[in-house]
Parts: structure tokens; sequence; C-alpha cells
């Protein structure tokens, strides 16, 4: 298997047969081949894309789509050994939710892990977490930054709602707070005005912004 187009045409077809065991050799051959990094943004995220396009095209079912994406999450355990050997630097903490409603968690998982490539601990809550256990978390763990993250512009407004209400019950001890998924990618000045500190639109800028704003 040389090129990433043809493991990623080779993972797609293993997901959509649902056949995790062909999966799960194509992601630990891919491995000699190319860095984490890589199989992330142009391996899993990709795929995901792929997969929401046929599903919206009604060529997949949802069970279909939950299978695949449920493969993916399980694909992607098999870099943690390397993905989480580094050594982490103890002021450099994250908290990340999908808070309330919202149930796209696996976008979130990625930028998760592809911050702690970049140094960063992340503490990954998943998806539909509510306000008050998000506030709660908070107050315990103290950490650097908040990530949160949508996949839906109708969540928007909800969003908003929980910043303000972790702004408020926190005050002065609120963490940076950094949001991302889709509707930033189409519009990166939708998270100031959502009440957000930044959105990037990858880990690595997220690391630098969060460097800056140390
Ligand atoms: C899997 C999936 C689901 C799964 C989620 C399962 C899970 N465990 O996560 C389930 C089945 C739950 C689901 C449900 C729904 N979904 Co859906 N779903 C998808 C799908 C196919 C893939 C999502 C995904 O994994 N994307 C891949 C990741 C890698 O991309 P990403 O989220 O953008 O994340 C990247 C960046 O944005 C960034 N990032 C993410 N978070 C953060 C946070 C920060 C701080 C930063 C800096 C960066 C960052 O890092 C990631 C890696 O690069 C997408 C299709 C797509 N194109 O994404 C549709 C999609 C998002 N869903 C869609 C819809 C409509 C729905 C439903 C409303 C369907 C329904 N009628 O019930 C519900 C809503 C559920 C809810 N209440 O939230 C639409 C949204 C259309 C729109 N514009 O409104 C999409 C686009 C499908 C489509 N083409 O129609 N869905």
């Amino acid at each position: 298997m040389s090129t990433l187009d043809a493991v990623r045409r080779a993972y797609l077809d293993a997901v959509l047969r649902g056949d995790r065991r062909a999966v799960f050799a194509i992601v630990d051959e891919a491995r000699g081949a190319f860095d984490i990094r890589t199989l992330y943004e142009q391996l899993f995220v990709p795929v995901q894309r792929e997969i929401g396009e046929l599903w919206q095209a009604n060529r997949i079912t949802v069970a279909d789509e939950h299978l695949a994406t449920s493969i993916t999450q399980a694909a992607m355990t098999r870099l943690y050994d390397e993905l989480f050997a580094a050594a982490k630097r103890h002021d450099c903490t994250i908290v990340a939710a999908c808070a309330d409603n919202e149930r796209h968690e696996l976008g979130l998982r990625m930028f998760c892990d592809l911050m702690e490539l970049e140094g960063w601990d992340t503490c990954y809550l998943g998806a539909t977490v509510p306000l008050e256990s998000l506030v709660a978390t908070l107050r315990q763990r103290r950490p650097r930054a908040l990530a949160l993250s949508t996949s839906l512009p109708s969540h928007l407004p909800r969003l908003q709602t929980v910043i303000a209400e972790v702004r408020q019950a926190l005050g002065d001890d609120t963490p940076v707070i950094m949001v991302g998924g889709r509707p930033f990618f189409d519009d990166p000045t939708l998270a100031t005005r959502i009440g957000a500190d930044f959105t990037a639109t990858d880990a690595r800028a997220a690391a630098a912004r969060l460097e800056a704003s140390a």
C-alpha cells in the first residue's frame, strides 16, 4: 500500500463493509509510512466527511454511518500508545466538551488527540455534557483552556448561552474558551460573536494561539 490516496480508498471501503479487522490492518500498516498527524488529517477526517456525504445522499443508512464512526473511533486508539507517550507540561491542560445537546463528538476527540501531539494534556468529556457538570469539572480541574465543539449551526444559540453561563459561574477563574467545528470553518468570526475567545482551523493553530495567550 503506497499512496495516501490508496490507503484512504481501502479504509473507506473497509469501514463501509463494517470490516473492523481490515480497518485495523490498514491502520497498522499505514503507521509505518505516515505520521500520526497525517493519518488524522488526511485519513480519518476526510473519510468521516465522505461518510457524511454518502449519508446525506441516502447512499448509506444511519446504521452504516454509526458503524463507520464507531470503527474509526476504535481505529484511532490503535495509535494511542505512541500518541500518549510524550511527556506533558503540567500547565497545559484543556477540558473539552460537546455541551448540552451536541452529539458530534468525534471531531472534538480528534482535535484533543492532535492537541496531545502538541504537548497538551486533554480531558475529553465527549458528547452532550450538561452545563452544571461542565462547570463542576472546570472548578475541580482548573484547566488553562476550555474547548467546545459543535457541528450544527442550529446549536450556536445554545452554545452562546453555555459560554455566557460558564463565564458567569467562574468569573476571573474562567479558562481561555476556544470553539471549533464545521460552523466555525465556514465563518471564523462566529467564535467571538458567540462569546468565545477564538477558534482555530487545526490543533497546531490552536496551540499557537494558546501559547500566545499565556
Ligand atoms: C458522524 C456524524 C453524526 C453522528 C455523530 C457521532 C459521533 N459520535 O460523533 C450522529 C449520528 C450522532 C449525528 C447526528 C446528527 N447529525 Co451528523 N454527522 C456526522 C458526520 C457524518 C461526521 C461528523 C464527523 O465525525 N466529522 C469529522 C470531524 C473530523 O470533523 P469536525 O467535526 O469538523 O472536526 C474537525 C474540526 O472541525 C476541528 N474541531 C472539532 N472540534 C473542535 C473544537 C475546537 C476548540 C477546535 C479549535 C477545533 C475543533 O477538529 C476536527 C479535526 O480536524 C457529519 C458529516 C461531516 N461532513 O462532518 C454529519 C453532519 C455534521 N450531521 C448532520 C446532521 C444534520 C445531523 C443530525 C441533525 C441528523 C438528524 N436529523 O438527527 C443529528 C444531530 C445530532 C445532535 N443533536 O448533535 C449534518 C449537518 C448539516 C448542517 N449544516 O446542519 C452533517 C454535515 C451531515 C450532512 N452532510 O448532512 N451525526
